[in-house]
């Protein structure tokens, strides 16, 4: 065993220290670096080509990566970031996590029929995301029948039939659930819709229910529609960019492309983020000699250290000072606003006191933001899971519009709000009508185009699914993509709500819990993904999808489909439909035409064009190169429907998080190599931590003041008072971290058993992964053993989660 130093880990530490040799999981392989300062460069590309290699092979790797986000070639199936005008593209138009997405869907391996014959489901359930991911693409529709410990092949007939049996079984609708991953095409988020719709329920939570959904209601009240109001062309053209709560290096890399093009052309860049990414600090842009050989381009000109939860006292103490200082475009606020006068009232009552402790910054920080501010002619505020996951997410994104509105920054060249989405066709999935609650006018026109009645009361989000299969209400549930347990807040008591089930169906590309944690029949019906061809009787066929500025194009894979036996969404969406919705004279209760729709997608482009508000002559603009833009109406003539039909600047009393003495912030974030729920590797390079996930980043000087060292083997400890259980996620090492005093960070999913079903935003009710107040104690085996300090506090409450540690460390030696 090595031995450990405990010279804190911030900025500037030294070299590597390795640590391991603590506690209960020594034989995981911790390695701490100092923290980078730069992302991307050569590393990146080097990174980028090892894994597509290692996995595809140099055919493929050449198959896919050069076809990626070109016009001609297929959407990037990671995040939502955009991609620049067609004639602007570089022949290698990604980044080393776009190569990674692309790795892990056209890899060579392969989970067929006879691995699942050899593996029970407990045998797989023993195993950890990185290892299940690994085993590579499903190929065959499997079936877990009642009783069976294994899953078993089955035919895509016989799978659709028993979906429907189960469908036609239930006493009501209401009774299924159809959850949306973000990656699924808008021609198969359209057709699921309609299938939900037709058959009569509107319980279609979507991954954007734990994710941008605060974003989505704080736009739709503040300017009238959820979106986002910028192009990337604003980027380039904006004097400053606001960064809160992103981390872009990692989970946008491109976007650092686009600031640097933009701090080229003069923009300044404020980041406000409790950490210090190495993306907002220095991007060295492979694609240019500076960032390979040079010092690469420094990003943030401003960095605000925020406390966690602190950003609605921030950029209410921005808006104080621009309205102490006269800094307000009165034209804009006069013509085209409503609440400046509630809005300005209230913030000129600010307590600086307050403000400093919930955001831990100084006055002087502060008023250097908002003297950036002041100074610029066209601010853009980017923002991402850093606002959107608290409490108070929804109030805190209106005060951001706030700045924009009283600044006059929307409608304009280079000026706007930016919230970057996260999966890659989460906007376009609910621009399609994935949504509980989508509005009457869409109803409407689904109606008028099909002839049926859709249901008009709300449906369930992913918080309300959960807890409708944990109380019986609900007995079927379907996920178009994504890792529901895995993915949602309370993983205990999600896990033992899925189990519930009657029936679980996935339509997936890889293993991953969610197969594991089915219902008493559960099937994983195996899909085709963006790199893959996708040939139907009618032809070959492309899919669309729109990204986070609204831009809508198409997609077709280079790839043949990993096994001839797979299926596209959208037909297996069909198949399911046709077998659910069918009569006995084998005609669709609705006169839907299924299989027309499943064998050309074009016919489900023109439902798509008559359907959906800005879709007109949609088969056209699609397959243009580049796409088209959707209307914006804010951003295209300043036109706000909203309530008052301007934008609403809206009030809203700032709350201090109170974290009692001993206890901390806990935000849970993205390590640099993974996806969601899927782990590519066990690395953070960024962050400078190697080899482990379940670490907790903590300052240095609170690992001192709680009494602990680096490297120190601890469980995380929440109490939520509202049920008074403590729930545990347990196992973790402390890494000393440059993170504001009092907050800590450790990966998802591995902490979201701590994060309470209930303790969800207010009016978005998304999970609030960013802010769970924790304890370090000491870790479980020393606690029931020996009843050291910190068993007392966790044996007290009445009750106790504790998720079964991850057997991560087994792949660590
Ligand atoms: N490679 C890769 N790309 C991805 C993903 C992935 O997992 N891997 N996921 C995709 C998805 S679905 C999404 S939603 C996006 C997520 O993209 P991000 O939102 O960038 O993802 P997180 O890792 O959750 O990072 C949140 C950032 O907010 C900061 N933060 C945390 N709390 C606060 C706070 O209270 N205030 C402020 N100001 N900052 C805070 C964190 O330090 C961190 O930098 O990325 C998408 N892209
Ligand atoms: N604690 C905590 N929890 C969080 C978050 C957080 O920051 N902290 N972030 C939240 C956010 S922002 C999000 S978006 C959710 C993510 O929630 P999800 O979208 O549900 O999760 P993913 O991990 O993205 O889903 C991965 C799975 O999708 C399947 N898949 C991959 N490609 C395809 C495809 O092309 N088609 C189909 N049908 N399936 C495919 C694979 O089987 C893979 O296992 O998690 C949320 N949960
Ligand atoms: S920025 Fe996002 S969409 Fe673009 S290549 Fe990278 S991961 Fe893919
Ligand atoms: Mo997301």
């Amino acid at each position: 065993m090595s031995t450990s130093s405990s010279t804190p880990h911030a900025p500037g530490a030294g070299d590597a220290q390795v640590v391991a040799g603590f506690g209960v999981q020594d034989e995981s392989g911790l390695e701490v670096h100092a923290p980078k300062d730069a992302a991307a460069g050569v590393t990146a590309v080097r990174v980028s080509m090892e894994r597509a290699l290692s996995h595809m092979g140099p055919k493929r790797t050449g198959q896919t990566l050069l076809k990626l986000n070109q016009a001609d070639g297929f959407d990037c199936m990671s995040c939502a970031w955009p991609d620049p005008d067609p004639d602007e593209r570089h022949a290698a138009e990604f980044c080393e996590n776009g190569a990674k997405a692309v790795a892990e869907e056209a890899t060579r391996a392969r989970a067929t029929p006879e691995f699942f014959a050899r593996h029970s489901i407990a045998d797989l359930d023993a195993h950890d995301e990185y290892w299940l991911g690994q085993q590579g693409r499903i190929t065959h529709p499997m079936v877990k029948r009642p009783g069976g410990t294994h899953y078993e092949q089955i035919g895509w007939d016989d799978a659709f039939a028993l979906v429907a049996q189960h469908l036609q079984g239930l006493d009501s609708p209401d009774e299924a659930i159809f959850y949306t991953s973000g990656r699924a095409s808008n021609e198969s988020a359209f057709v699921y819709q309609l299938f939900i719709r037709a058959f009569g329920t509107n319980n279609l939570p979507d991954c954007s229910n734990m994710c941008h959904e605060s974003t989505s209601v704080a736009l739709a009240e503040s300017i009238g529609i959820g979106k986002g109001s910028v192009s990337l062309r604003d980027i380039y053209d904006a004097e400053l960019i606001v960064i809160a709560g992103q981390n872009p290096g990692t989970n946008h890399p491109r976007m650092l492309s686009a600031l640097e093009i933009a701090k080229r052309r003069g923009a300044k860049i404020i980041s406000i983020n409790p950490l210090r990414e190495a993306g907002l600090v220095n991007f060295r842009n492979p694609q240019k000699p500076r960032g390979v050989v040079g010092r690469g381009t420094p990003i943030a000109d401003l960095h605000l250290p925020i406390r966690i939860n602190g950003d609605l006292a921030l950029f209410q103490a921005i808006g104080h000072l621009l309205e102490q200082w006269g800094a307000v475009d009165s034209a804009f606020v006069e013509q085209y606003t409503a609440g400046y006068d509630a809005w300005a009232e209230h913030v000129r009552d600010l307590d600086w006191d307050v403000v400093a402790a919930a955001t831990g910054l100084s006055r002087e920080q502060i008023e250097e933001a908002a003297r950036m501010i002041a100074d610029s002619d066209a601010t853009i505020y980017c923002w991402a899971m850093g606002l959107t996951q608290h409490r108070n997410a929804v109030a805190t994104i209106k005060e951001v519009v706030n700045l924009a509105l009283v600044r006059g920054d929307i409608g304009k060249r280079g000026a706007g709000v930016c919230p970057v989405r996260g999966h890659s066709n989460v906007q376009g999935d609910r621009t399609m009508g994935i949504w509980e609650k989508a509005p009457d006018h869409f109803l409407d026109a689904l109606q008028a185009e099909f002839g049926f009645d859709p249901p008009r009361e709300h449906g369930y989000d992913t918080v309300d699914a959960v807890r409708a299969l944990r109380d019986g209400k609900a007995k079927v549930f379907m996920g178009l993509g994504g890792n529901f347990v895995h993915a949602v807040s309370d993983t205990d008591v999600a896990a033992e709500a899925l189990r519930k089930a009657e029936l679980t169906v996935h339509v997936s590309t890889k293993i991953n819990r969610s197969h594991l944690t089915h219902g008493e029949t559960a099937l994983i019906l195996p899909t085709l993904g963006r790199t893959e061809m996708d040939v139907r009787a009618s032809g070959p066929q492309f899919v669309t999808v729109e990204d986070s500025m609204s831009s809508v194009h198409a997609s077709r894979g280079p790839l043949e489909p990993a096994s001839p036996e797979l299926r596209s969404e959208t037909a297996i969406v069909c198949g399911i439909a046709r077998a659910t919705l069918r009569q006995d004279d084998g005609s669709d209760v609705h006169g839907i035409d299924w299989d027309a729709m499943a064998e050309d997608y074009g016919i489900i482009r023109g439902h798509i064009a008559r359907v959906v508000p800005g879709c007109e002559d949609y088969e056209r603009k699609v397959d243009r190169p580049g796409g088209f833009v959707l209307p914006h109406p804010p951003r295209d003539s300043r036109t706000f429907r909203t309530a008052s039909g301007k934008g609403e600047i809206a009030v809203s009393p700032i709350e201090v998080l109170h974290v009692p003495d001993g206890h901390l912030l806990l935000q849970t974030l993205r390590s640099h190599d993974q996806f969601n729920t899927t782990i590519y590797g066990l690395s953070d390079r960024y962050r400078g931590i190697e080899d482990a996930r379940r670490v907790v980043m903590v300052h240095p000087d609170d690992v001192a003041a709680l009494g602990w060292q680096e490297g120190d083997v601890v469980d995380l400890v929440t109490h939520w008072e509202d049920d008074d259980v403590d729930r545990v996620a347990p196992g973790f090492r402390i890494v000393s971290y440059d993170t504001p005093r009092g907050t800590a960070a450790a990966y998802y999913p591995e902490t979201n058993p701590l994060v309470p079903l209930d303790s969800v935003a207010e009016h978005s009710n998304t999970p609030t992964s960013k802010s769970v107040v924790i304890r370090l104690v000491p870790p479980s085996a020393a606690r029931d053993g020996e009843g050291a300090d910190g068993t007392q506090d966790a044996a007290e409450s009445e009750t106790e989660h504790r998720s079964r540690p991850n057997p991560e460390p087994l792949h660590l030696s």
